[in-house]
């Protein structure tokens, strides 16, 4: 370091900051001013970065790790002086009268609407290698999560402009934030597919940088075992969104063409599109600020509690529990049994938090104003023994999107919207041997329940239609019981709304249990159509297809697949079965 011709006088900053802040350690072991100065200049790289990439900079960092490791040392519960309660919000019910209502004026809605996908997890929990963007929703058609969601954003934007003459606002912006794990994976899936049929200049990718680890309890920074001029880092979590968003100025930007809400979601879940018209309803009709979609929660269901916190000094906020912290919050309050059912409901009472928020635009750019997009972070270090000295591995800061809220002024309006478990809410995030063990009655969160939930919901909503739908059959795949329904699938073009479905089908139609539908098109109805087999439609978008009759044919099979069988592939193995093609009837 005395050598400063090495060094750019913003690098000579960084040094001079790193140690303030008691990070001298980082240079003990550097060799003579001329050696391996390459490397030096790349660790200043690094540093530059890693301050440039945080709300405050790496010195703030270094600052709240301090502050989060002594609370932590000294067991401060973060919800001190809080009591929890269970909140009250909208809870909705699928097809009813007011349930279509919500869902048209969420359509109406949704020409003003921005999506974020947040999508920077590997999906260690999975097992999986790929990026979980990539993974197929079904495997009946084999689209993949991304192609799902992208198809359903343009099926709303459609629907959307039919109602406005607002050409301008008619394309609805998709923002992906990937991070070094998943960025140049996601541009392949983009890129190797035309976008899924979106304008490429539609999607916006942000890539999140990880944190410096931190190796003690004075928030010294770890350096890689295997590089001395080089500082470990992991994850910072989903919460990088917001300062992400916020340091891209397209807010802004977008709040000039006249948008109004931000909708964020995960990588994995195949249900979600059938919940976002009536929650952006919702958000439209109540006037939310932040609306937080939610299911009812089994306990212990690695999901957060959605949950009202009332301070001792009178403040309150409905926040999101992080399903860890859920049990001894409840606990510490007079609940000494903690996260339990209520044997009345069998469920939590804590409705389950999705992750699926919509904010309104205007006051989330005022709030990020003021905070950055800095959101309230935690630390986990594993320490080696109860004197809590030392970390068994280096540890991070961490932020979560749902602690948005946290920093809002009262005045601010938060709601949540309930919703059924079966139309909501099926992520793909357990491995099949975690998901076997997952408590009886408890849902999967596997590749297997993932995509069972999807042919469950479809066909719900053609039973509630009107349509005749056999019964469900169980059967036991990857060491999981799952209920196996007709495997129906419709492209979001074909039906995004109930009102869709209902215009399309009649009460004259049946399917059996071994049967499986596809239905790829626009105009496409189903007229006293009876299928015991399967049936492929694919239409162009010109094309009006009237079905009716019946189909009969031997269909397609599900056949078991052991996850430890290397013969298939990873996507097959994770769900523990593959559809076997044996006859179908073609509409082209
Ligand atoms: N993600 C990122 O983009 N960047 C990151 O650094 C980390 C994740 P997980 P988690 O809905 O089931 C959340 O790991 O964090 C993306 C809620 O906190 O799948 O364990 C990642 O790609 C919890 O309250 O979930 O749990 C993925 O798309 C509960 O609601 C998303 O963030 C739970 O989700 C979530 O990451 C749930």
């Amino acid at each position: 370091l005395k050598n400063l011709s090495l060094l750019s006088p913003q690098q000579i900053e960084l040094a001079k900051m790193l140690l303030k802040e008691g990070q001298k350690h980082l240079f003990d072991d550097w060799s003579g001013a001329d050696v391996d100065v390459e490397k030096k200049k790349a660790f200043f790289d690094q540093v530059a970065l890693l301050d440039s990439s945080y709300p405050g900079g790496l010195a703030s960092y270094i600052q709240n790790a301090k502050k989060l490791l002594a609370d932590s040392k000294a067991g401060k519960n973060p919800f001190d002086g809080f009591t929890p309660s269970v909140p009250s919000g909208e809870v909705l019910t699928f097809g009813d009268e007011n349930f279509m209502k919500l869902e048209e004026a969420g359509v109406k809605e949704a020409r003003h609407a921005i999506f974020v996908l947040v999508a920077g997890g590997l999906g260690e929990r999975l097992g999986y290698k790929g990026i979980k963007l990539a993974l197929p929703v079904e495997t009946t058609t084999g689209k993949c999560f991304l192609q799902h969601y992208i198809e359903s954003i343009l099926a709303l934007q459609e629907a959307s402009a039919k109602l406005a003459q607002d050409e301008l606002l008619a394309k609805i912006p998709l923002v992906i934030m990937t991070s070094d794990d998943t960025h140049a994976r996601t541009i392949e899936l983009l890129d190797s597919n035309s976008y899924f049929g979106m304008e490429s200049s539609q999607v916006k990718l942000l890539k999140q940088e990880k944190v410096a680890c931190l190796s003690d309890n004075d928030a010294r920074l770890a350096l890689d075992p295997n590089d001395k001029y080089k500082i470990q880092t992991k994850p910072h979590g989903h919460g990088d969104v917001h300062a992400l968003l916020y340091s891209s100025g397209l807010l802004e930007q977008w709040k000039e063409a006249g948008r109004r809400w931000v909708l964020f979601f995960q990588d994995t879940n195949g249900l979600l599109f059938k919940a976002i018209p009536a929650s952006l309803g919702v958000s439209a009709t109540k006037g939310y600020n932040v609306n937080s979609l939610a299911v009812p929660r089994k306990a212990k269901e690695a999901i957060g509690g959605i949950t009202k916190l009332t301070h001792a000094d009178g403040r309150t906020m409905v926040i999101n529990v992080e399903y860890n912290q859920l049990d001894p919050l409840l606990r510490a309050t007079g609940h000494p049994d903690g996260d339990v059912n209520d044997p009345e409901t069998g469920f939590s009472p804590y409705p389950g938090n999705i992750n699926q928020l919509i904010l309104e635009l205007g006051p989330y750019i005022e709030e990020l104003k003021k905070t950055g997009g800095a959101i309230a972070e935690f630390v986990n270090p594993k320490y080696t023994d109860s004197t809590k000295t030392a970390f068994k591995s280096s540890t991070r800061l961490e932020c979560m999107m749902q602690d948005y809220p946290k920093t809002l002024p009262p005045s601010s309006k938060v709601g949540f919207t309930v919703m059924d478990t079966w139309l909501a809410y099926a992520p793909v995030k357990n491995n099949p041997e975690d998901a076997a063990k997952v408590p009886k009655g408890n849902p999967y969160h596997s590749a297997t329940s993932g995509e069972m939930a999807i042919y469950r919901a479809n066909s719900l909503i053609l039973r509630k239609a009107g349509v005749t739908i056999a019964e469900p059959v169980k059967d036991v795949f990857n060491g999981q019981e799952v209920e196996v329904w007709p495997r129906v699938t419709w492209s979001p073009k074909w039906a995004l709304i109930f009102k869709d479905v209902k215009e399309k089908v009649n009460n004259k139609c049946s399917i059996t249990e071994k049967s499986t539908l596809v239905v790829n098109g626009r105009h496409v109805a189903l007229n006293g159509l009876n299928l015991d087999g399967t049936l492929n439609i694919n239409a162009v978008d010109g094309a009006e297809v009237k079905l009716s009759g019946v189909v009969l044919n031997k269909g397609w099979s599900l056949e078991h697949v052991d996850y430890k069988d290397n013969s298939f592939p990873e996507e097959i193995r994770i769900r523990g079965f593959k559809i076997e093609k044996v006859e179908q009837f073609e509409v082209n």
